[in-house]
């Protein structure tokens, strides 16, 4: 039998991922508008003072500016209703235009409220706001994370806010413009021990370059990719949005791997390192797992990245 992307999401079943992220992020959804909102802002307050995060580019802030503008016009009832709205999913024109946009346009826009709210233009978290105790409970779990899974709990936090898009029928998708490749004399090449198969190292070179052209053609027509916690993303053209809506400027820093044969003629390779975001930079360093099913021909059929669950996880290479 040869692979299916369902069998395929099995390789490497050693591998531990941080299932204290999506169990974070479950309880949170459970809570009350109102605490989400002030346990995110608490949350974001407490890691402010340990990591800076870089201010979102004008190019990312452009397809949010009306609905920022129109916010700040509103009244502070009115603001902390918007607010409120999104953290409910609740269908409000707000909510509707909010799920049209890609996580790094919502993490934009929430990154710009902040600042309005720190500095009197938005309604602010009401000063001496007593959380519940389950929401304090959920701000302690944070607290207890290290920080490549506390800003994935609140990426992940942000990205669900807004109307659900299942419910918004057709709709035009919004996400930044896609940058220009790096010069190929800027370009950079990993070297992962243990590693030297062509099309895995092309991967990370290419991902690291925003060479989504080159990248894309690793992968098999039939290929897929299943970022931390999701569903894989599954055929060429969907990994090609993919990169371009959710992959930009990103740096990958693979340390090690194994690569051994699979069923069928296909190799599969594990390799573990680091990973970088834009918003945060060399400040935040998330432990990373690559499981990558390569076909007859060498192309990509499968690969999962997985937040792990700590450091001691970059050493687990057994199949
Ligand atoms: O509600 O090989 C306030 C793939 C209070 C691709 C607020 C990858 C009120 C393939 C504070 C205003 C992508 C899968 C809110 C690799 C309120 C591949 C604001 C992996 C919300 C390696 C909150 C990439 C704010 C990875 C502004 C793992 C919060 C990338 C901002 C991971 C939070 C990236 C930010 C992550 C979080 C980025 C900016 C986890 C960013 C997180």
């Amino acid at each position: 039998m040869t692979y299916t992307v369902d069998k395929a999401r099995n390789i490497f079943p050693n591998t531990l991922s941080a299932a204290e992220v999506p169990a974070t992020i479950t309880r949170f959804a459970q809570l009350s508008d109102e605490d989400q909102l002030a346990l995110i802002w608490f949350a974001y307050l407490e890691m402010g003072q340990a990591i800076t995060i870089a201010a979102p580019g004008a190019a990312n802030m452009q397809f949010a500016e009306l609905t920022m503008e129109r916010i700040k016009k509103m009244t502070p009832v009115e603001q902390s209703q918007v607010m409120c709205d999104l953290a409910n999913r609740a269908d409000t024109e707000i909510s509707r235009t909010y799920a049209t946009w890609t996580p790094n346009i919502k993490l934009g826009f929430w990154y710009r409220l902040g600042e309005w709210m720190e500095q009197g233009f938005v309604a602010p978290i009401p000063e001496g706001y007593k959380l519940s105790a389950n929401a304090a409970a959920v701000l302690q779990t944070i607290r207890g994370l290290e920080s490549g899974q506390q800003i994935t709990v609140l990426r992940n936090a942000v990205v669900d806010m807004g109307y659900d898009t299942s419910k918004l029928g057709s709709y035009e998708r919004v996400s930044e413009p896609v940058v220009v490749p790096q010069s190929i004399g800027q370009r950079t090449q990993v070297s992962i021990e243990g590693i030297d198969n062509a099309t895995v190292l092309s991967y990370m070179n290419n991902l690291n370059a925003n060479d989504f052209d080159a990248l894309i053609e690793l992968f098999a027509p039939d290929g897929a990719l299943q970022p931390p916690f999701r569903k894989p993303v599954v055929g060429k053209e969907a990994v090609r949005r993919f990169f371009q809506e959710e992959c930009q400027n990103l740096k990958l820093v693979p340390e090690r791997g194994v690569t051994e044969p699979a069923e069928d003629g296909y190799t599969q390779v594990k390799v573990t390192g680091k990973c970088q975001t834009p918003w945060f930079g060399a400040a935040v360093g998330m432990n990373i797992a690559w499981r990558f099913l390569l076909n007859p021909d060498g192309k990509i059929f499968f690969v999962a990245i997985d937040l792990l669950a700590s450091p001691k996880e970059l050493l687990n290479l057994v199949r």
